[in-house]
């Protein structure tokens, strides 16, 4: 079943976003972005969040109306607010559920309590987009949670993309950018940003841009993108040491960027390689051709993922191959790189996703609806 959605919005309201930072920055990316995003729509948010640290690189300007919580806290002094979220199903601290409860009892309305979902283009998203799961034990008994998936589809609750995005990338100097970072180029130097996690493939890569007949410049992110790149170099110098004598292939590593900034490099860049879940979607908007590593799962549910999400962005069958081989679910060799050939189905892609409604909106519009069902005022308590 999916939750019919109204046409009314939730202005306003305190938004409480829970946070687990389990490994890597997907957690705390996705949600502050979803907490900017809503605090930019006139809502006010604290994120409760157990690692805050990444932020202070992420997001160093901070948001005006979101306020960052530390968690673990001591709930029983803290008023739940309008709308609770959690994401990726991170198990709110009980002593703020029973705040919630509390709230119920006295009120006889129970605050809508969403579980942001990861994302995904398999077809069980539709199924599942917006389905209630009463709360049958512990300090939540008989409260609801909903299920909140984000999606490519206009069955699924979409992709976060802030109202200001296409103004921005409109604006968006890329010389200017470049010059910023110190990235001084060689007028027919093609840029690819590389965001990845150990691919086994990468001395494939490597030895195919240096083999390409335009230079190359690979714009590596710092992190495990770096220390992958430091030892795949190292194993080339050793074995092979003429690899690159042509030197086609210059690489520069970067410094960590705020989100803003992490934009501008996949704007600037002529191809991305992107991991995990907020960049893939940021990759998207992008709109320039991108090779996406999928988190990876033990038991290769991730295989099914990376099917899905290739046919919904219409990917064609050289860079699907790249992809399979990227992300280790089959053996061939790497894919000859075809930016040209990649970049039409990218750009149709982010035209296609552009038309759906975004996150954010859909969001709003879903507590609206929840709190309409249970008598809640739209407006502010
Ligand atoms: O870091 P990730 O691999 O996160 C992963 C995935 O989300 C995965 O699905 C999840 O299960 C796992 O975490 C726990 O990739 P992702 O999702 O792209 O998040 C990276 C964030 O880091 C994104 O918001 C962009 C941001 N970033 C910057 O802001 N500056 C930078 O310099 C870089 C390299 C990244």
């Amino acid at each position: 079943m999916t939750v019919a959605l109204t046409t009314s919005s939730s202005p306003g309201l305190q938004w409480d976003i829970f946070c687990k930072v389990v490994d890597n920055f997907g957690d705390i990316g996705v949600s502050w972005r979803l907490c900017a995003d809503l605090a930019s729509r006139g809502q006010q948010v604290r994120l409760w969040v157990d690692d805050a640290s990444a932020l202070a690189w992420m997001a160093p300007q901070g948001c005006p109306e979101v306020t960052v919580m530390p968690w673990p806290h001591d709930y029983a002094k803290v008023t739940p607010g309008d709308v609770v979220l959690e994401t990726f199903g991170c198990d709110i601290a009980p002593d703020y559920i029973a705040g919630m409860q509390e709230t119920a009892r006295a009120t006889g309305k129970k605050i809508p309590w969403i579980n942001l979902e990861y994302l995904s283009a398999e077809p069980y998203v539709e199924r599942s987009h917006g389905l209630p799961s009463p709360v049958m034990s512990g300090p939540g008994t008989g409260l609801t949670r909903h299920f909140f998936y984000p999606g490519f589809t206009p069955r699924t609750g979409g992709l976060l993309r802030e109202p200001d995005l296409l103004a921005r990338q409109n604006r968006f100097d890329r010389q200017a950018w470049l010059a910023q970072q110190g990235l001084a180029l060689r007028e027919d130097e093609r840029l690819i940003s590389l965001f990845c996690y150990e691919p086994p493939a990468l001395p494939e890569l490597l030895t195919q841009l240096a083999a390409q007949p335009q230079p190359v410049r690979l714009l590596v992110t710092s992190g495990r993108a770096t220390q992958a790149m430091h030892t795949a170099v190292d194993d080339k110098n050793r074995l092979q040491p003429s690899w690159n004598n042509r030197e086609s292939l210059s690489i520069s590593y970067l410094p960590v960027f705020s989100q803003h900034d992490f934009d501008h490099l996949l704007w600037a860049a002529d191809m991305n390689f992107v991991r995990g879940e907020d960049s893939l979607v940021r990759a998207i908007w992008a709109g320039k051709p991108f090779v996406w590593q999928i988190y990876p799962q033990h038991d290769t549910a991730h295989h099914d993922k990376l099917e899905a999400l290739l046919e919904t962005v219409e990917a064609p069958a050289s860079l699907r191959r790249f992809h399979r081989s990227w992300n280790s679910v089959s053996a061939e060799a790497l894919e000859t790189l075809d930016l040209a050939g990649w970049t039409e189905a990218a750009r149709q892609a982010r035209t296609r996703l552009l038309v759906q409604r975004d996150l954010c909106s859909q969001l709003l519009e879903f507590v609206g609806s929840i709190r309409t069902w249970d008598g809640l005022p739209l407006k502010k308590r």
